[in-house]
């Protein structure tokens, strides 16, 4: 994934025909298509690669098990094509490891989670999350861009990571205020695929990025 327009499409929609409509609108406009539960289950594992024809995927499968069944779940999202996973840190740094020397360093770890429930239980241990991911060699996190704060307040665990922030739009947060905090991208679902205009949608938000740099 390069960085273009520092945004990543959630494609959280249940058909087929919903997704290549999507896409064919938004590629111009995103640098990655994050695949998530909803899509694979509906259509198949096959998107993942169908997808990364178009664009760089990044399966968002929160992993989070034992170390082996890490490295098998990652083996399977990369050799369909996917460029980079999510997953969770909470199961601790040889579960990390195992997603980051199966994914050779492409992994985002969540953190802190960007929904009300985030603050709950991931909140309170995002500080250690993000330096795990660190110390494990992933590629970046996940941050909330329902809280900028948090986004700025991790920054400055990991260093030159990258912040990759859902939240924006259908949760509330703002594109614009996630790249300030020091988002790298920002991942966007509802607000651009429920958009009359996807594309219109995604236009925006990447010209929002852009002036928020
Ligand atoms: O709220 P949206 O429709 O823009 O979708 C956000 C996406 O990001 C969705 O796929 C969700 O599973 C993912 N995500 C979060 O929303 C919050 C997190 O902390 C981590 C991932």
């Amino acid at each position: 994934m390069q960085k273009k327009n520092g945004v990543i499409l959630a494609l959280d929609v249940t058909s087929r025909a919903d997704a290549m409509r999507v896409v064919e609108a938004v590629k111009g406009y995103v640098d990655a298509i994050k695949i998530n539960w909803p899509l694979i289950l509906a259509t198949g594992p096959d998107m993942i690669r169908e997808m990364s024809l178009v664009k760089d995927v990044i399966c968002d499968f929160k992993i989070a098990d034992i170390p082996n069944t890490n490295k098998l779940i990652v083996e399977q999202a990369m050799s369909r094509g996917a460029s980079a996973v999510i997953c969770h840190g909470f199961t601790g740094d040889d579960s990390v490891k195992a997603c980051v020397d199966a994914a050779k360093g492409q992994v985002f770890v969540v953190t802190e989670m960007s929904h009300p429930g985030g603050k709950q239980f991931t909140a309170p241990v995002a500080d250690k999350l993000a330096a795990l991911a660190k110390s494990a060699g992933a590629r970046g996190i996940v941050a909330p861009a329902t809280r900028p704060e948090r986004i700025a307040a991790l920054r400055k665990i990991i260093g030159g990571l990258e912040i990759i922030s859902p939240g924006v739009g259908a949760q509330g947060g703002k594109a614009s205020d996630a790249i300030r905090a020091g988002a790298d991208y920002i991942i966007v679902g509802r607000a651009i695929y429920d958009a009359p205009d996807p594309g219109g949608a995604a236009k925006a938000l990447a010209d929002e990025v852009k002036e928020g740099v």
